[in-house]
C-alpha cells in the first residue's frame, strides 16, 4: 500500500515558535502578581522547575500547593487565579504587542517554504489563545493567524499536555490521519503528547528543555537552522540538507 503522503505541519507554540517561557510569561506571571499585592516572584530558575506543569493557571495553583505550603487561600482563591491569570495574559500579549519576543531560527522561513508548497498549517498549544494570535500577529505578519486552518489552544480541551487531546483535537478539526502529519516540539510535555497522538514529530531544543528525554523523536536539532547558521544536530539526522527545510521533512516522513 501506497505511504499516506505529508500534507499537514502542526507547531507547538512556547519554546518551539518563540522562546516566550523565560523572557515573556515568566515576566508576564510576576507582573500579575506585583498587580494584586502579592510577593511572589518567579525567578529564572524556579520557573523552569514550574515548567514541568502546562497551563498558566494549571502552574499557578501547582506553586500554591507545593511551594507556599504556610500560605493561607483566600476563601476565593480559584476565582483569584483566574483573575490573576487574566491579568497575566494581558501583560504577555502587551509584550508581544511590543515587539518583545522574535520568532526562532528558522521558523519564518519554513512556515514560507510549507505555505508555498500548499501543505497545510495548524497550531496545537496549552497556552491561552490571545496568546498565539497575538505571537502570530506581532512577531510572524499582521495576517499570520489566518495561514494556520486550526489553532488548537487553551482550555479547549480540559487534560493539557502531556495528554495528546490537543493534537486529537486539531486532527479532529483538519480531518486529518496523523500518518499525514509531522508536529513541532520543544519540551518532553510536548512530545509525549504529540507521540501519543500518533504523530512523528521534530524537537527544537532550548535552555529550558535541552536535558529532556527526547528518545521519541523523528529528529532532534537545536533549531531548525537559517543558511547562515546551520542547526546542530543532538539526535537523528539532516540527511544531507543543510537545515531544516521541506526536503528533509518530506525524506522523514517518507522514512517512518
Ligand atoms: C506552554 C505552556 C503554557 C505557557 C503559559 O506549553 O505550558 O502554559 O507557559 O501560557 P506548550 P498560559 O509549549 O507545551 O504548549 O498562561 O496562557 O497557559
Ligand atoms: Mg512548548
Amino acid at each position: 500500500m501506497p505511504k499516506t503522503p505529508l500534507t499537514s505541519l502542526l507547531f507547538d507554540v512556547d519554546g518551539t515558535l518563540a522562546d516566550t517561557e523565560r523572557d515573556g510569561h515568566r515576566p508576564a506571571f510576576n507582573a500579575a502578581f506585583r498587580e494584586f499585592g502579592l510577593d511572589w516572584h518567579w525567578d529564572v530558575e524556579l520557573y523552569g522547575k514550574l515548567l514541568e506543569v502546562t497551563g498558566g493557571k494549571e502552574r499557578i495553583r501547582h506553586y500554591v500547593d507545593h511551594w507556599l505550603p504556610g500560605w493561607t487561600r483566600p476563601a476565593a482563591f480559584d476565582d483569584l487565579v483566574v483573575q490573576l491569570h487574566k491579568a497575566k495574559t494581558r501583560h504577555y500579549t502587551e509584550l508581544l504587542q511590543q515587539g518583545g519576543i522574535p520568532l526562532r531560527p528558522g521558523v519564518a522561513r519554513l512556515i514560507s517554504e510549507a505555505r508555498a508548497a500548499g501543505l497545510r498549517l495548524a497550531i496545537a498549544t496549552t497556552t491561552t489563545p490571545e496568546n498565539v494570535t497575538a505571537l502570530l500577529q506581532y512577531s510572524m505578519a499582521p495576517d499570520a493567524a489566518d495561514w494556520f486552518e486550526v489553532i488548537a489552544a487553551g482550555d479547549v480541551v480540559p487534560a493539557k499536555k502531556p495528554a495528546p487531546d490537543i493534537y486529537l483535537w486539531a486532527m479532529e478539526r483538519m480531518n486529518v490521519e496523523a500518518g499525514a502529519c509531522l508536529a513541532f516540539e520543544d519540551s518532553s510535555n510536548g512530545i509525549r503528547s504529540s507521540h501519543a497522538a500518533g504523530l512523528a514529530t521534530i524537537v527544537t531544543i532550548n535552555d529550558y528543555t535541552a536535558d529532556h528525554d527526547f528518545s521519541q523523536a523523528a529528529l532532534v536539532v537545536s533549531d531548525l537552522g537559517e543558511p547562515s547558521a546551520p542547526p546542530d544536530v543532538l539526535a537523528g539526522s539532516l540527511h544531507d540538507q543543510p537545515l531544516v527545510n521541506l526536503a528533509l521533512l518530506h525524506r522523514l516522513h517518507a522514512g517512518l
